[in-house]
């Protein structure tokens, strides 16, 4: 039997004021799933700076991905949010789940100051559209944990010839979103489903597509 190639896929410990992380309850859901001919491994990695770099370097050792694909929620977004970029900050505006609240201070000292996601984000947005599901390109992951993790898969996947990775930030579960007025969420069967879609465009295409999903600010 020959042994699938790996996708590392991850989603976060709750943070703030929740007691959910929505990126958790997706990712978990596809751990084991064969998708895109790649076997999925789902890992949970703490929301944390330091705690979360020490726990990625682990799970990339033990599951050897040849794809990376972070998901973290992001309370407030409305669509799947496939982020186009991760910069060489952190700059903390809560403190982290360690009490950790770095300002200003860079991921790497020997990284670049930003990483371009080496999935086909293009492709991906257009099969999420197609299959009936709200997504977007963002150009920004933040500056907390998520664009940290985020940065180190790529600085990690740049050593690694041909390994991939990219980051896709999450609406709010209704669940959560009840609690704020004028709040948007997404089920978490739409986010699996969009996951699902998403990894399989990533896993089977190499080149991007050329298709305009800018920003005006
Ligand atoms: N979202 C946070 C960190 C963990 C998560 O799920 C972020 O966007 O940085």
């Amino acid at each position: 039997m020959s042994k699938l190639p790996s996708i590392l896929l991850t989603g976060f410990t709750p943070f703030g004021n929740e007691s959910i992380n929505p990126s958790w309850e997706a990712v978990r859901e596809l751990d084991g799933q064969t998708v895109g001919g790649h076997r999925v491994m789902s890992r949970l990695l703490p929301t944390a700076f330091a705690d979360s770099q020490r726990e990625l370097a682990l799970a990339i050792d033990e599951v050897r991905p040849a794809l990376l694909l972070g998901v973290g929620q992001a309370g407030g977004r409305s669509r799947l949010s496939i982020e186009r970029v991760a910069i060489n900050v952190q700059d903390a505006r809560i403190a982290d789940n360690a009490g950790a609240q770095p300002i200003d201070e860079v991921i790497a000292a020997d990284g670049p100051s930003a990483y371009f996601s080496t999935l086909p984000i293009k492709a991906m947005l257009k099969a999420l559209l197609a299959e009936g599901l709200p997504a977007e390109i963002s150009n920004t992951a933040g500056t907390f944990v998520c664009n940290h993790v985020a940065y180190l898969m790529l600085h990690l996947a740049a050593k690694q010839h041909g390994v991939r990775a990219g980051f896709i930030h999450i609406p709010y579960l209704p669940l959560q979103a009840a609690h704020f007025p004028n709040t948007p969420s997404m089920s978490k069967e739409d986010v699996v489903r969009g996951l699902s879609i998403a990894l399989r465009v990533a896993a089977t295409r190499h080149t991007d597509e050329r298709l305009g999903a800018g920003a005006l600010d």
